[in-house]
């Protein structure tokens, strides 16, 4: 994993704004600044991981907390019900763009249908 800070460390330090949803111990949940749904929040755990897999395989309790998380948000945003996807892009087919493990949370309306 490179070291190399991104821009989630800085927003969980409060060095640059985002609009915080919800907060744990351990997560940080804040909108989207390219929201692709109505509602579109970003899932992250304060210690960084580069991606699903160095998080899945280094810290699984952290994950599950994450997703945990990411259902709390769901539930704050009142699409518990109504339905909501979570997704981990995992690097360059999936388009990962920032390498600091998150979780998007999307709903709020009908959402493309993928696969069969
Ligand atoms: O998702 C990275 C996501 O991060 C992408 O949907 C845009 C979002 N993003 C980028 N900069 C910010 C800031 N400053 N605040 C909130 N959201 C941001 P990926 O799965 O890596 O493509």
């Amino acid at each position: 994993m490179s070291d190399a800070e991104t821009l989630f460390e800085k927003i969980i330090a409060r060095e640059i704004p985002a609009e915080i949803v919800h907060e744990t111990e351990n997560t940080l949940a804040f909108r989207d600044i390219q929201p692709q749904a109505r509602v579109h929040v970003l899932v992250v755990p304060k210690k960084r991981y580069r991606n699903l897999a160095e998080f899945a395989a280094a810290d699984p309790h952290g994950l599950a907390e994450v997703v945990a998380t990411a259902a709390k948000v769901a539930e704050l945003e009142g699409i518990t019900t109504s339905g909501y996807r979570v997704v981990f892009n995992t690097e360059g087919d999936a388009g990962q763009t920032v390498f600091h493990v998150h979780a998007h949370v999307l709903g709020g309306e009908q959402l493309g249908h993928f696969g069969t």
